[in-house]
């Protein structure tokens, strides 16, 4: 029997390329997944979740709320950030402290020293919900990364090439990976399968997902 000196540790960080720009690190916010849970459930009882509308009038399978100077809506009037939650009519819940290190942790680890995001998007997928295949070029400046942070049930995340139609590769995102993208990845479409029935210790029967973004 060979004595194996790891079985003990926890699945530690790997770094994983997708493509020029774009980088998968897996258990990289394991640790502090718990933290991050419950952090998401504070700002959720100030800026409830909700399904919003796309312009042409979908309600999103989706569920979501934001926190920081921005938050990403839609409604019949289109795609925009905005400083303040339409339901309330207030400012978005601060970004905590622990969300902003962990996004430029991140974004230091992939290559883009310096990100300092003024929006986090919060996604709530429970099963049946999907995102379909898009671009997010609603934000001012390109050349910041978008950092994306996965807790709770897994999900099969859609990564696209430039053009709608390029068939996506399929990647299996955990509870504690984190993807960073930017540079030519920055523009790639993308989206989220269907995500199947489960129950996860963390979240219960529900995946999130915090895109940190840099939208102004
Ligand atoms: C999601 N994410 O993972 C949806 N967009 O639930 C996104 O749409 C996304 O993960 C830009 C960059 C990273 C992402
Ligand atoms: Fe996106």
């Amino acid at each position: 029997m060979t004595l194996d000196l790891f079985a003990d540790l926890p699945p530690q960080p790997f770094h994983e390329p997708i493509t020029e720009g774009a980088m998968l690190l897996r258990v990289f916010a394991a640790q502090e997944a718990p933290a991050l849970v419950r952090a998401i459930e504070t700002i959720l009882a100030a800026a409830p979740l909700r399904h919003m509308q796309t312009p042409g009038g979908f309600r999103m399978s989706v569920a979501m709320s934001n926190c920081g100077r921005y938050g990403w809506v839609t409604d019949r009037r289109g795609y925009r950030y905005q400083a303040e939650d339409p339901l309330s009519g207030q400012a978005w819940p601060p970004m905590p402290a622990l969300f902003t290190a962990l996004a430029a942790r991140a974004a230091q680890a992939a290559g883009f020293a310096g990100f300092d995001p003024d929006a986090c998007l919060i996604n709530r997928y429970e099963p049946g919900a999907r995102m379909s295949l898009h671009q997010d070029k609603d934000e001012l400046d390109m050349s910041q990364p978008i950092v994306s942070v996965s807790l709770g049930l897994p999900a099969t995340f859609l990564f696209g090439g430039m053009e709608r139609a390029d068939k996506p590769r399929r990647m299996r995102l955990e509870s504690g990976d984190v993807v960073v993208w930017g540079g030519p990845a920055r523009l790639l479409f993308h989206g989220v399968d269907t995500l199947p029935e489960g129950e996860h210790r963390l979240t219960g029967r529900c995946r999130y997902n915090l895109t940190f973004r840099r939208a102004r």
